[in-house]
């Protein structure tokens, strides 16, 4: 079957030695050697830097399009439309640091059709700006190193029947070995088909201090 493609990916904004410096709502950034997390004027006694806390995150020039993908009135990245062969991706060109701390909520849209696919995927990878995959590998198939939340929304080789969300490492989709490191989970109640049409929370969150990393995913509507 001729699939569509929904990925995305974001990487947290992390800046150095700037005078003006824009992070995403959620980042932090090394300032005067503190890390930063709220907006404001910040000085060493002979030099300021402003931090501004961006509440439109694609007004930045940090953030790489690629494919099908699309920027929309309100501030969203469309990755695919609803066709069949698409695939689009978005990435930030800064790498954050995992020494510090993240945390980000998105709103995700994951279409109206049960027959579309394949999914969005939230990737943390060091190696390019312009790179994905099409059709299954859900936009990160092959990317190593990488780190992925994905929302699966069609039925691979691996995985189970109902759309689902997992964590995958290093590229790998399947769900049986060693680089699945959580998951599958399906969508409640019973494992929903979550295409449908409406708008969901995901927050993406990570604890240096317990090198924990959490994902939620939540109805908005
Ligand atoms: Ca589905
Ligand atoms: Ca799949």
């Amino acid at each position: 079957m001729n699939k569509i493609l929904l990925f995305i990916f974001l990487i947290p904004i992390l800046s150095i030695g700037q005078n003006t410096i824009t992070i995403c709502d959620g980042d932090s950034a090394l300032i005067f050697g503190n890390w930063e997390t709220s907006a404001g004027v910040y000085t060493n006694g002979g030099q300021n830097t402003t931090l501004i806390i961006n509440p439109l995150p694609i007004i930045t020039p940090n953030f790489i399009l690629n494919g099908n993908a699309q920027i929309q009135p309100g501030n969203v990245f469309q990755l695919t439309s609803a066709n069949n062969g698409q695939s689009g991706s978005v990435w930030n060109n800064i790498q954050i640091n995992l020494n510090n701390p993240f945390h980000f909520n998105i709103d995700v849209f994951l279409g109206c059709n049960n027959g579309g696919a394949d999914g969005i995927a939230f990737v943390l990878q060091p190696v390019s700006t312009s790179i994905g995959s099409q059709g299954g590998g859900i936009g990160y198939a092959g990317i190593s190193p990488s780190f992925a939340v994905e929302f699966d929304t069609w039925q691979n080789s691996s995985d189970p029947s109902y759309d689902h969300i997992a964590i995958q490492k290093n590229g790998v989709l399947n769900h049986n070995g060693g680089n699945n490191l959580a998951g599958p989970v399906g969508f409640p109640p019973s494992n929903y088909q979550i295409e449908d049409c409406q708008w969901h929370s995901a927050v993406f969150k990570w604890n240096p201090s317990s090198q924990t990393f959490t994902s939620r995913f939540r109805w908005l509507f």
